[in-house]
């Protein structure tokens, strides 16, 4: 059916949609958890720092897509490259050897990880901290867990630290260290516990160092019962002993590799139940450490994304779900990876070209085709996922209200949340490739629409509307497309 309502042209759509009233409710008197000002943020690698004139105040392009996506983002540089980065403090520097618990491997079809280290300088955080001041974002930085000391991870935290100040929101040392079996580490004893002995050393050298330092952790692929792990070991802390966490983090990719049969868009618009239960898990150990939860790095499908799938505006409905269901969970946010083919590329053991970066009509340079901003001959171009985040922006400061709402035979979705004025938010998100849905507004007619549409679920685009008056009691959301009512 997917592909047969994506062949017609819009017009024809539009006849073919069967109208189905769907049923809302807003339970008001129960509030759910405030939408952050910064929920709003992207993933890169950090690699990328081994350009300085990219996350840099003359990197006009960029700066403008950040800012334009939100007044108050946050900024995440981590992604596997962060385990093979060094601290490089001045131009003399030489590259340390590598530490006595590193067990290198390379994974098959991969280089050796340490074919793509790279060097992070002053130079690039010095321009790194320029460029989060000119769009106004923080930034979460991660710091090499997998391939160096808690010595050279706390030298690189002084430098950071100071030169980032309150545009630094937090550490994270190690990335998904759930996988670090496969390159870093003996596979047969590594555990949660070991990771949090290696972090805890790690951690305590960094706020010797850096008073006030704070950490996000444990930065997991899949696996939620690290989470588990790691909260009980933290509170198991004597509070003069435990490092700050501010935020407890995993990942989430919907799928991958782009081989994977689940990759279609008909499974990518489906409700996922891992996303309810990884959220229950991670907030627990988040209540029991005191901390937020985020979801610091994800997207439709690892190793880069797929072409048709990642790339195109179904991505855009699944991460306007996608980010309003963690708004509705409490999560404090949400970062989309993406990025440079080359930063991706080396994330993923240098494998380039191959299955990652298929030759894409659209884009002259090869590119991970999941990222939110893409890099198109020299210009910055917002792709289909960014304008699912943008649309979610609406929410930020808002306060979720719980809602019944049955879409009947459409595959949809809908949220709703108040602002500090008083204004109720009601999202609707319509994943239906052929049928529309329409919604009677409980009691309040008079707002502003925004529509997010796109000619067909397999277009390369995506539109966000400005916002247009309505006075209508009812919401009529065509099929393949979403909508927020801002009653004002
Ligand atoms: C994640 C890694 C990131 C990769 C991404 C991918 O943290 O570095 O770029 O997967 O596979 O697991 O696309």
């Amino acid at each position: 059916a997917l592909t047969a309502a994506a062949a017609l042209t819009p017009n024809l759509r539009a006849f073919a949609q069967t109208a189905a009233t769907a049923k809302l409710t807003l339970h008001t008197d129960q509030p759910g958890p405030t939408v952050p000002e910064d929920f709003i943020g992207l993933s890169y690698e950090i690699q990328q720092l081994s350009d300085p004139s990219f996350f840099a105040p003359s990197n006009h392009g960029l700066i403008a897509q950040f800012r334009a996506l939100a007044p108050h983002g946050v900024l995440r540089l981590g992604g596997n490259t962060s385990d093979v980065g060094w601290w490089k403090p001045t131009p003399n520097s030489k590259q340390p050897p590598l530490p006595s618990n590193v067990i290198l491997r390379t994974p098959p079809g991969e280089q050796s990880p340490m074919a793509l280290s790279y060097a992070v300088t002053p130079e690039a955080v010095r321009n790194l901290r320029a460029f989060l001041d000119a769009t106004d974002w923080t930034t979460l930085f991660g710091i090499n867990l997998g391939t160096s000391t808690p010595q050279r991870a706390a030298e690189e935290a002084i430098f950071v630290a100071k030169t980032l100040g309150p545009r630094l929101e937090f550490f994270q040392v190690g990335n998904e260290p759930d996988g670090f079996g496969r390159r870093f580490r003996d596979k047969a004893t590594w555990t949660a516990d070991r990771y949090f002995d290696e972090w805890l050393a790690a951690a305590n050298a960094i706020r010797a160092a850096v008073p006030g330092a704070k950490f996000g952790l444990p930065d997991t692929a899949g696996n939620p019962h690290w989470s588990t792990v790691i909260a009980d070991r933290i509170a198991a802390l004597a509070p003069q002993d435990r490092p700050n966490v501010a935020d407890v983090t995993h990942h989430y990719y919907f799928t991958g590799p782009p081989s994977n049969p689940k990759a279609t868009l008909d499974q990518l618009l489906k409700t996922d139940p891992r996303v309810a239960k990884v959220a229950e898990t991670t907030r627990a150990a988040a209540i029991k450490v005191g901390a937020k939860y985020r979801m610091t790095e994800g997207n439709s499908c690892y190793r880069g994304g797929k072409p048709g799938f990642s790339d195109v505006f179904g991505a855009a409905l699944w991460t306007a779900d996608y980010a309003l269901s963690l708004a509705s969970f409490g999560y404090a946010g949400i970062n989309l990876h993406g990025g440079s083919g080359k930063a991706v590329a080396d994330s993923l053991g240098g494998t380039l070209p191959g299955e990652l970066l298929m030759p894409d009509p659209k884009a002259p340079h090869p590119r991970p085709f999941y990222t939110p901003i893409a890099e198109i001959d020299g210009k910055y171009v917002a792709e289909p996922v960014y304008f699912g985040l943008k649309f979610v922006q609406h929410f930020a400061g808002a306060t979720m209200v719980p809602v019944d709402f049955d879409p009947g035979a459409v595959n949809a979705t809908a949220y709703a949340a108040k602002l500090p004025n008083g204004h109720t938010l009601i999202a609707v998100i319509n994943k239906d490739a052929t049928q529309s849905t329409e919604i009677t507004l409980p009691g309040r007619s008079k707002g502003t629409l925004y529509r997010l549409s796109a000619p067909s679920l397999t277009a390369h685009e995506a539109n966000l509307s400005n916002g247009e008056r309505t006075k209508s009691s009812t919401l009529n959301v065509p099929a393949a497309s979403a909508m927020i009512f801002l009653e004002n």
